[in-house]
C-alpha cells in the first residue's frame, strides 16, 4: 500500500514537470524566433559623416538588417539584425566599403559618443 502511494506521488510529479517543460519550451523558441539581435562593431578607417553615411546605406540595403545607426563622431555602428545570416552580410558590406570592423559592446541607448572615443581623437 506504501509503495503504491509513493510510486503514485512519483507519477504525478514526474507528469506535472513534463507537461511544465513541454509547454514552456515552445514559448521560448517563438520569442527567440521573433527577436532581432543588436550587435555593434567599432568602425576603423571612417574619416568624415560620409564615410558613416555610406555603412549606414550599405547596411540598411542587406536582406534581415532591421536597422543600422552609424556615426562618425561614435566610430561605431549598431544592428538590429534578424538571424546570423544577416550579421555575416552586414559585416561583409562594412568592410567591403574599406572598413575595419571589430565587435564591441553594444551601447547604451542615448550614449551615442563613448568617453574613451571622444578622448582619444
Ligand atoms: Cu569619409
Amino acid at each position: 500500500m506504501r509503495i503504491l502511494l509513493v510510486s503514485a506521488v512519483l507519477t504525478v510529479l514526474a507528469l506535472t514537470g513534463c507537461s511544465g517543460s513541454d509547454v514552456q519550451k515552445p514559448a521560448t523558441a517563438n520569442a527567440a524566433a521573433k527577436q532581432t539581435t543588436q550587435v555593434a562593431y567599432t568602425v576603423t578607417g571612417m574619416h568624415c559623416n560620409s564615410c558613416a553615411e555610406a555603412i549606414t546605406a550599405e547596411v540598411a540595403a542587406v536582406k534581415g538588417v532591421r536597422s543600422v545607426q552609424c556615426t562618425f563622431e561614435s566610430k561605431c555602428a549598431v544592428l538590429e539584425v534578424n538571424n546570423p545570416a544577416a550579421q555575416a552580410d552586414a559585416e561583409r558590406a562594412i568592410t567591403k566599403l574599406g572598413f575595419t570592423i571589430a565587435p564591441c559592446a553594444v551601447p547604451v541607448a542615448g550614449a551615442t559618443q563613448p568617453a574613451t572615443g571622444v578622448s582619444s581623437k
